[in-house]
C-alpha cells in the first residue's frame, strides 16, 4: 500500500506500472542522411504516427544548453516559478493541465511561438539580463527545430508523392502559423519509491496540430499507443527527435497518417526534462484533406473547420477526449 503524504497525489489518478517497463524495440527510426528517408517516414506515420529521427544535424550541445537553463529555472523556488503562472494558456504551470481539471505529476513553461520573423512571448523573467543565456538557447532551439520540422514536412510529401513538396511545411512555417513551446519537468516522487506503482505525468492525448517534435533527456516515461490499442514504452533517446503525427495531418491526409495516444507515465525516481515544439497551422488555415492525395472518388472523412475552430473546441476538452470525432462525417 503506498502511503500518500503529498495532497495533491490525491488528485492524481495513480496507475500501475506496465509489467516490467519493456521498452519497445519497434519505434520506427528514420536517418535522415539516407536516400530512404521519406518513404520510411510515411510508413511510419500510416503505422505508428510517430517515429524517431536521427542524423538531423542539430548539435547536442544545444539541446543540452536549453535543457539545462530549463533544469535551473525549475529549480527555483515555487514563489519565484509562480511569478509566471498560472497558465492561462502560457506560462507556468503545476500539475493543473489545461483548464477543465486535467492533472499530471508535471510543472511546465508554455510559449507561444510566430515562425516568421521567430519570436515567441517572454514571461518575465526572461526579460531579465541575467536570463540572457535562457533566451539565446531558447532562440537557436526554435530556430533550428523549425528548419527540422520543414524538412520532415518537405520529406512528408515527397513520399506521398505529392507537389508542391512544401504543401504541408508552409502551414507551419508562414508568418501566421501559430506554434507553441513547452518545456516540462516531471519531477522525481520519494514516496513511490520501491512501490510498484506510477504515476500519470501527463494522460493520454493526440497533439492538435500537425506534428510535434520532442527531445527529452535521457529518462523514460514516454509511452505510445499501438493500432490495437496497447501501451508500449519508447527508449529514450537525448541526442534524437521523435515526431508525433497530430490531428491536424490526420485531417489533411484524409485519415492516411495517425494521430498517434500518447502519454507520460512517471517512475517517480528520476526526473524526466522534455521540450516540445507543436507546429500548427494559421488560424484562418481550413483544414481539410489535401486535394493532391485524394483518390478520384474518395469522400473527406471530416467536416470541413478551421484551425481556430478547431483550437477552440481542443480548448474546451479533457486531455483525453476523441477531439476529432467531433469533426467526423
Ligand atoms: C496537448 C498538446 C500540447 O501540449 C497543448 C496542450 C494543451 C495545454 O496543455 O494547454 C491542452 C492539450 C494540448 C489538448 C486539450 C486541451 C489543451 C490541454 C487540454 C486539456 C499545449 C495543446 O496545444 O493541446
Amino acid at each position: 500500500m503506498v502511503v500518500l503524504t503529498d495532497p495533491a497525489l490525491d488528485l492524481i489518478s495513480l496507475i500501475r506500472s506496465p509489467k516490467p517497463a519493456a521498452c519497445f524495440s519497434g519505434v520506427p527510426i528514420v536517418d535522415l542522411s539516407k536516400p530512404d528517408a521519406a518513404a520510411r517516414l510515411v510508413e511510419a506515420c500510416k503505422e505508428f504516427g510517430f517515429f524517431k529521427v536521427t542524423n538531423h544535424g542539430i548539435p547536442v550541445e544545444l539541446m543540452r544548453r536549453l535543457e539545462a537553463e530549463a533544469v535551473k529555472f525549475f529549480s527555483l523556488p515555487p514563489v519565484e516559478k509562480e511569478k509566471s503562472g498560472p497558465a492561462k494558456p502560457l506560462g507556468y504551470g503545476n500539475k493543473r493541465i489545461g483548464a477543465n481539471g486535467d492533472m499530471g505529476w508535471v510543472e511546465y513553461l508554455l510559449f507561444a511561438v510566430t515562425s516568421k520573423p521567430l519570436s515567441y512571448t517572454p514571461m518575465d523573467f526572461l526579460r531579465e539580463p541575467s536570463a540572457c543565456s535562457f533566451r539565446s538557447a531558447l532562440k537557436e532551439y526554435l530556430s533550428a527545430v523549425r528548419k527540422l520540422a520543414s524538412q520532415v514536412l518537405e520529406l512528408m510529401a515527397q513520399g506521398l508523392e505529392i507537389e508542391p513538396r512544401d504543401v504541408i511545411s508552409k502551414l507551419v512555417t508562414s508568418e501566421a502559423s501559430d506554434g507553441i513551446f513547452r518545456l516540462n519537468h516531471y519531477p522525481p516522487c520519494p514516496v513511490l519509491r520501491g512501490s510498484n506503482y506510477s504515476l500519470t505525468g501527463f494522460g493520454e492525448h493526440t497533439d492538435p496540430q500537425v506534428i510535434s517534435v520532442l527531445r527529452s533527456n535521457n529518462s523514460t516515461g514516454l509511452q505510445i499507443s499501438l493500432k490495437d490499442g496497447s501501451w508500449v514504452s519508447v527508449p529514450p533517446d537525448e541526442e534524437s527527435f521523435f515526431i508525433n503525427v497530430g490531428d491536424s495531418l490526420q485531417v489533411l491526409t484524409n485519415g492516411r497518417f495517425r494521430s498517434v495516444r500518447h502519454r507520460v507515465v512517471a517512475n517517480g525516481m528520476e526526473s524526466r526534462v522534455s521540450m516540445i515544439y507543436f507546429f500548427g497551422p494559421p488560424f484562418a488555415e481550413k483544414i481539410a484533406p489535401l486535394p493532391q492525395l485524394m483518390g478520384e472518388r474518395e469522400q473527406s472523412l471530416y467536416k470541413e473547420f478551421t484551425w481556430d475552430e478547431y483550437k477552440k473546441a481542443a480548448y474546451k476538452s479533457r486531455l483525453a477526449d476523441n477531439r476529432l470525432g467531433l469533426f467526423e462525417k
